[in-house]
């Protein structure tokens, strides 16, 4: 691969960002999409194919952003194109039941015994906020223990010391945000059985559930220590509180079953996202019979969606949870990640660059921290300036990485090995870019 910087064309893409700055905040439908974390300006891409990129200036790129998180199988995979491309010509949308929603959910009940029903919405947040309001009605309980770095999407109540996006922008608790929608929210340190627990101790009674990322993605990946989703769950139980597994991006990356199969841990409740719509806006909340029974029209819980359930992006779904149903495609993830880590950390030492790769199955993130990053305050000790200068170099070799050191990169079924290859040389040659002194010699300077 030719790992050399080049000087990216960018005509089209500048051009592209002015106008549509005229016309939307940051000229950009999400706010890490702008770029204004790492420098520079947001390319507009064209295409998608594969593991691969192309901007509207022409050039192309190995993809590691892959619509964070939905396309596990990489950009339009034949079969998936060819699926909703068949739902499509019968029509886009009916508010009425069709059966996909049923075959979908099928699928992920089958897949994740732990959800006996689910709901479909249209987004991570709104499957988050739903499930949210329903723990809160079944408990009759207001308050809601979540983590501190862990997102959850842009509800009121999970704006409060939030990560990806929100840690970016150094907004974590936005403004807008009403005292009293964030008052029965509780931070606890992702972790930190102990936080968790002096927070139900002081708050008894009042805690309707724990959120947790069972893997943080959004602090960059910041795996579960050991016994601490276990932990959760006695300390859910011993209060009386339900806990959530926010699966919006592990659920069927990490394993078939997702991360409470994985880790043996089952939520009471849990949401999904992404890879349930193969790239098509899509949530879903679900877990126990007996709490799922209290969503209307069953039971008193309100939540509705004019698109929710929508028949393109069940198709998209489908496509993609079958395509995952072959024998083998998550040992493929994790050999293509467990690559790409392996090259990353030998790139790094040979840089002497302060790097480190912390890696869940097919999500990682290079931390630029010399030490393990396993909580949001470790998290903000990694030189963020550094890793927009490695994201610049990345870029102009050819990689396009989340643009934010908080973030996960997902490797997908369409990475090749010579794309896995390709990247480590690439990186490797962003990271002698940026290499600062060895923390030791740091010291003395
Ligand atoms: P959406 O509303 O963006 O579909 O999902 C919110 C959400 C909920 N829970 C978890 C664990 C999530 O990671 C997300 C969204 N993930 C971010 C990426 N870190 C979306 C990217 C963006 O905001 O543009």
């Amino acid at each position: 691969m030719n790992t050399g910087k080049t000087s990216l064309k960018t005509a089209r893409s500048a051009e592209a960002i002015a106008r549509a700055e005229a016309v939307m905040p940051g000229g950009v439908s999400s706010p890490v999409r702008a770029y204004r974390a790492v420098g520079g300006r947001p390319l507009f891409i064209a295409s998608g194919y594969g593991s691969k990129v192309r901007d509207i200036d022409g050039n192309t790129f190995i993809d590691y952003v892959m619509s964070w998180g939905p396309l596990v199988l990489g950009h339009a995979p034949p079969k998936v194109v060819e699926t909703v491309r068949k739902a499509l010509e019968a029509g886009t949308s009916f508010g009425a039941p069709t059966l996909r929603e049923v075959d979908l959910a099928e699928r992920i009940t089958a897949a994740m015994p732990h959800l006996e029903q689910v709901r479909f919405v249209n987004s991570g947040t709104e499957a988050v906020m739903s499930a949210v309001r329903l723990a809160r009605a079944a408990t009759g309980r207001p308050g809601i223990l979540k983590f501190e770095g862990c997102y959850h999407g842009h509800a009121d109540a999970l704006l409060v010391r939030a990560g990806s996006g929100a840690m970016t922008f150094g907004s974590p608790s936005s403004p807008g945000v009403p005292e009293d929608a964030a008052r029965h929210t509780y931070v606890a340190t992702y972790n930190d059985l102990v936080s968790v627990e002096r927070i139900l101790d002081a708050a008894a009674g009042q805690i309707a559930a724990i959120i947790v990322e069972p893997v943080a993605g959004n602090m960059g990946v910041v795996p579960p220590a050991e016994g601490f989703l276990a932990g959760l769950r006695a300390l859910a139980d011993r209060a009386g509180a339900l806990l959530i597994f926010d699966e919006v991006m592990t659920g069927f990356r990490l394993a078939r079953g997702g991360a409470a199969a994985l880790y043996g841990v089952r939520p009471d409740l849990a949401t999904l996202g992404k890879i349930i719509g193969g790239g098509l806006p899509v949530g879903a909340y679900g877990g126990r019979r007996d709490l799922m029974q209290q969503v209307s029209p069953v039971g008193p819980v309100y939540q509705a969606g004019t698109l929710a359930g929508n028949p393109l992006a069940m198709a998209a779904g489908i496509a993609t949870l079958d395509a995952l149903a072959e024998p083998g495609v998550y040992e493929a993830l994790d050999e293509k990640s467990a690559r790409l880590q392996e090259g990353l950390e030998e790139a790094a030492a040979q840089a002497a660059a302060r790097a480190r790769v912390q890696r869940v199955g097919s999500m990682l993130t290079l931390f630029f921290a010399d030490a393990p990053v396993t909580d949001y305050a470790s998290a903000v000790r990694c030189d963020t300036e550094a890793f927009g200068r490695f994201f610049g170099g990345a870029l102009a070799r050819g990689l396009f990485l989340p643009p934010s050191q908080f973030e996960a990169w997902f490797v997908s079924l369409a990475h090749s090995r010579d794309d896995i290859e390709r990247t480590i040389a690439a990186a490797g040659e962003a990271l002698k870019d940026v290499a600062g002194p060895p923390a030791a010699e740091a010291g003395a300077q």
